[in-house]
Formats: C-alpha cells, structure tokens, sequence
C-alpha cells in the first residue's frame, strides 16, 4: 500500500470559482485522490481557502462586513459548494487557521536565521486620517491618460493603463475618501530567492517525470532576466498573519503582515494541522505526511494547479521549504493545465463571465458537469467549454453508452428472470472475447489514472462502456432468449456483472451514478477488479438486484438554448 498526499491549489476566499477553475486544480485533484483510494491506497486529499491579501479585504468591505466574518461565512459557502462537486478532500482547511499562523511565523523564524531574509526600505502612500499606508488598489483618483475619476493607483480600469500611485490627479483613499496622502518610508521583508537559485535549479532537473507545461514554466522563472528576484513577504495591511520571527517579536514589524503568497502555500502543511486536530489526531499523525524524519520518506506528493500558479509551487514555496533547513516533504509530481475558455472568449471571474460553481449545480448534478470538464481537460493546450459541446457529451456518452447500457440490462433481466443474477449456462466464447478486450482496455486505463493524464482516462473509460454496449449487441439476449433461454441467461449475467464492473470504475469520474448502480446492485462495499475474470463472476446466481431509476437525463435543445442564454451576459448576482 502506497501512500499519496495530494493537494490542489486553494481557492481565493473572495468570491466562487468558475467552472475554468475547478477544473484546473480541484476537480482533477479530486479524480486521483478517488482513484488512489479505489486502489486501496492511503490518501490525505487537502484544499483550504486563501483568505489574506487585498482582494480579501476589499471584499469584505464592499460586503459591509468585518473581514473575519466575511472569510468565515464565505468559507462555509465555499465548502457547501464543494460537498456538492462531491469533492472528497480529507479536509477543506482555512488559511487563516492558528495552526496556518504559528508554520508560517515559524518559517519567517527559520528563514531569518537562515540569512535568508533582508530588510528593504520602501516608499508608499500613507493616509494620515486612516492611520495607515494604502496599497495601490486602496488609491483612487483621476486617471492621468483618460481622466477618469475612479481610477485605482495601480491601473486604470477605463483605458487599462498601468499607472503608479503617484501619477493619479487628486488622489484619495478608497477606504475614507481622505485626500491627506504622503509618501512615507516603510520597511519590508525580502526572501533572498535568488540565493536558492542552484539549489532549486537542481531539484528541478531531478524532476524528469515532470509535465513540460510545469518545467518549462519554472525553468523561464528560473532563468529569464526577471527570474529569481528575492521578493517581498511582508505588506502594510491589517488582515493578514502578523510578522513574528518564530515565537518572538520583529522589532520594527509590529504592524504588517506577510504577503498571501508566503503563508498560502504554508497552509498544504498547516492544513494537515488543521485535519489532524478536527479528527481528534495527534501532532505525529499529520507529521508522517510532512516530515521526512517523522515518516513522510514514502509519502507521494502530488500537487494540482492552474499554471498561472507553477512559479510559486515551483519556485517560491520550495525557497521557503528548502531555506528553513528542515526535513519538509517536497513536492514529487506537480501537475498543471491550461486554461478552460468559454463559448468563444475567457472565463471571467472579474467580470462575471462564464459558468460559476454554484450556478452549475443549480442546473444540474455534479457528474454531469464532472464527466464534460474532465474529459475536455484543458491539459495539452486550452480547451473551450460550448453548450453544443457539452449537450452532446452528456447525452451520447452518459445517456447513450453508461445510462442505456445499466438500463437496458437491468430492465431486460428484471423482465424475463427477475431482479435476480440469473444461472443458466456458464461463459462461451464471446462472453472471453468481450472479458479479453476488458481486460486490455482496463490495464490502460489503470495506466492513465496513474500518470494523471485526465482526458485519456476518460476516453478509455467510456471506450470500456462501449465494450459492454457491443457485447450486448453482439449476442442479444433478448434474441436468444427464445431458442435458449440457459444461454440468454448467461449473457444477461455477464451483462449484470459488466454493470458492477463499470460502477466501480467509473466511480472517480462519477461518484453519485456509480453509488446508485451499487446500490441498485445491493454491492455495498466494492473493490477494484484487480483481476476482471474473477471479478465478472462476482454476482453469482441467485444475487438480488433493484432497476435503478434513469441515471442520466438527456439535455434537450430548448434546456440548451435557455442556458446559453442565461449565461452569455454578466453574472449579477
Ligand atoms: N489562491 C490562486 C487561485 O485561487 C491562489 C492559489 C494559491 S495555492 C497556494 O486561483
Ligand atoms: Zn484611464
């Protein structure tokens, strides 16, 4: 038995992920941890929300509520929402948790006496009447290039010109409006990535398993003339997780923070905190995932991201963990995609564009959405999401190959032997051939799974469908039955185990439709058919069995059209 952590990128506290999201980090994240299980492997599947930095903090302003509340009302939305993706995560943490606070003040701590860490004076805006230094998005102003009024001091909204606080007409602070601005020395921290550079160079290297998408990107990061800049970890604001080093004071950053960016990452390893404390564990549980010298030398860890975030997984995140000069569990295999478009433009979180979790739900269950966004995985390029597109992949792989298929068999045998596995003759040469062909497709479809290639899975998974499909329509049951009904029994029995077969399959894909058939079939704890021959015999003579209800209901152009109407606009609410 293997051991698998597996971690998918955690999603911003402000606001809903998109469809485009979901399938870049947790939806696919969540494929492999079911898969790992399935195997019988050991699994801690973890994901949490980012809930420090700006965007948190505007946010909860214009939702008129005090930052913390509205972090922990979003994060119960954010894990409803995810219950009903069926996202298995072991547990769905919060970055702001004490567990997140004390690793990331204890990394600070470990990084500083490193050497790791320098001090760097800057200049920005302070608001004397708000007792505090602005970010640039906290400054509005007139625009100098268009002259638009509500122009924010990091760009310009209107003409998208990239401005400098400085270059706004009558600046003002976004929070009171005060016009009393100076520009004042403040002092920040700095990770001296750049210190790191051939360590991480090598590491990098060691990984040749790794997606191009993931090593390409870290190798530009690495190399190019921006590269490896140290960078700031620490920003003026009040929400966020106060500058300690370790335990002890910072003389000098009583009031800042660290950036999101330094304690997001942190909390894959807080949240294993976070897991252990609310199942009653203790600190060795979750340190046999994280700690090399406490037992994580045969973890396998996964990450799944969009790859706007590869430079800090690959880059970033390792400088910490390598600068702390501790045992941490490193990363093995990070797996990244492109970006999920919509219907001819951009998934827009910004602008409301496209299809949001809970609107997907609202229209229909998990595995529909699930099965369309996993077998057009936005892995080797980008890939688009159109309501065509979709109708036609629920309704001919779902409704057609899965649905009619544990239909049809279930319905013919309840029809002429009852809803019991029938007995009647044992397997002839096309019950072989179908189980052969099984078999073969089924090694292949292990493999995929294995090495995470998302799309591939799917179409042999759905190449296993057919199989059954065609067997049934190659020997027709309902054709033999009336000159050999001891034959038709057996071809209705291998047709009744090929259905628990794909259950078990499909299961990662698909959870709610491979929990009804097993329940339909009464199988109430299924294994993964390690060795199909045996496995399709499993239902024996005699095993009871319910018609399951439609699995599957297929999209009607008018159900089509209505939803590409209603989401061609904005998101209003
Ligand atoms: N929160 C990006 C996002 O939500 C960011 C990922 C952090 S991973 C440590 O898309
Ligand atoms: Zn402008």
């Amino acid at each position: 038995m293997a051991r698998h952590l597996i971690t998918s990128a955690i999603p911003y506290i402000n606001g809903i992920k998109h469809l485009g999201n979901l399938v870049g980090s947790q939806l696919p994240a969540d494929l492999f941890a079911r898969y790992q299980r399935a195997r019988g492997h050991e699994v801690l599947f973890l994901c949490a929300t980012d809930e420090h930095g700006t965007p948190a903090e505007l946010a909860a302003a214009k939702a008129g509520k005090p930052v913390a509340d509205y972090c922990a009302e979003m994060h119960a939305v954010q894990a409803e929402i995810a219950r009903g993706f069926r996202l298995s995560f072991d547990h769905f943490g919060r970055s702001s948790s004490p567990q997140n606070h004390a690793l990331t003040q204890h990394f600070a701590g470990r990084l500083a006496e490193a050497g790791l860490i320098r001090e760097v004076v800057e200049k920005q805006v302070y608001s004397v009447k708000d007792g505090r230094f602005l970010p640039d998005r906290y400054i509005e102003g007139t625009c100098p290039n268009c002259g638009y009024d509500k122009a924010r001091g990091d760009q310009c909204e209107n003409c998208t010109k990239q401005l400098d606080p400085t270059d706004l007409i009558d600046a003002r602070s976004a929070i009171s409006g005060a016009t009393e601005l100076e520009v004042r020395d403040t002092k920040h921290l700095y990770l001296r990535q750049s210190a790191l550079k051939d360590q991480l160079d090598t590491w990098i290297d060691s990984k040749t398993d790794w997606p191009v998408l993931t090593t390409s990107i870290a190798k530009k990061w690495l190399h190019d003339g921006e590269g490896l800049r140290d960078r700031g970890i620490t920003r003026d604001l009040d929400w966020g997780i106060p500058v300690r080093k370790g335990d002890a004071d910072w003389p000098g950053m009583e009031d800042k923070v660290f950036y999101v960016w330094f304690d997001a990452p942190i909390e894959y390893i807080a949240c294993a905190g976070e897991w252990a404390e609310a199942n009653g564990l203790s600190e060795e549980d979750w340190q046999r995932w994280w700690r090399m010298d406490k037992g994580a030398d045969d973890v396998r860890y996964t990450q799944f991201m969009g790859k706007d975030n590869v430079p800090f997984h690959t880059l970033s995140f390792p400088a910490t963990l390598i600068g702390s000069g501790e045992p941490w569990k490193m990363v093995d295999h990070l797996k990244s995609f492109n970006y999920l478009n919509y219907d001819g433009g951009q998934f827009s979180t910004s602008q409301g564009r496209g299809i949001f979790m809970d609107q997907a739900l609202e229209i229909l269950p998990a595995d529909y959405w699930r099965w369309w966004l996993l077998s057009h995985a936005p892995e080797s390029s980008d890939s688009e999401f159109t309501w065509e597109n979709f109708q036609s992949a629920v309704n001919k792989d779902l409704a057609d190959v899965l649905g009619n298929f544990i239909s049809r068999i279930t319905k013919f045998c309840s029809s002429k032997f009852g809803e019991v596995v029938p007995g009647g003759a044992g397997y002839g040469e096309p019950e072989t051939a179908a189980i052969s062909e099984i078999e073969t497709r089924l090694k292949r479809y292990e493999a995929q799974m294995e090495a995470m290639e998302v799309r591939k899975s799917a179409q042999e998974l759905r190449a296993i469908w057919v199989c059954g499909n065609e067997y049934l329509q190659t020997v027709a049951p309902w054709t033999t039955f009336k000159t050999d009904p001891e034959a038709a029994a057996a071809q209705t029995r291998l047709g009744l185990n090929m259905a628990h077969l794909f259950a078990v399959l499909s299961a990662p894909f698909l959870p709610d439709a491979s929990q009804k058939i097993l329940a339909s079939l009464n199988v109430d704890k299924p294994i993964w058919p390690d060795d199909p021959t045996t496995f399709l015999d499993r239902l024996g003579p005699g095993h009871t069995f319910a018609v399951p209800e439609v699995l599957f209901a297929k999209i009607s152009d008018e159900d089509r059209e209505a939803w590409q109407e209603r989401f061609s606009g904005q998101r209003t609410g």
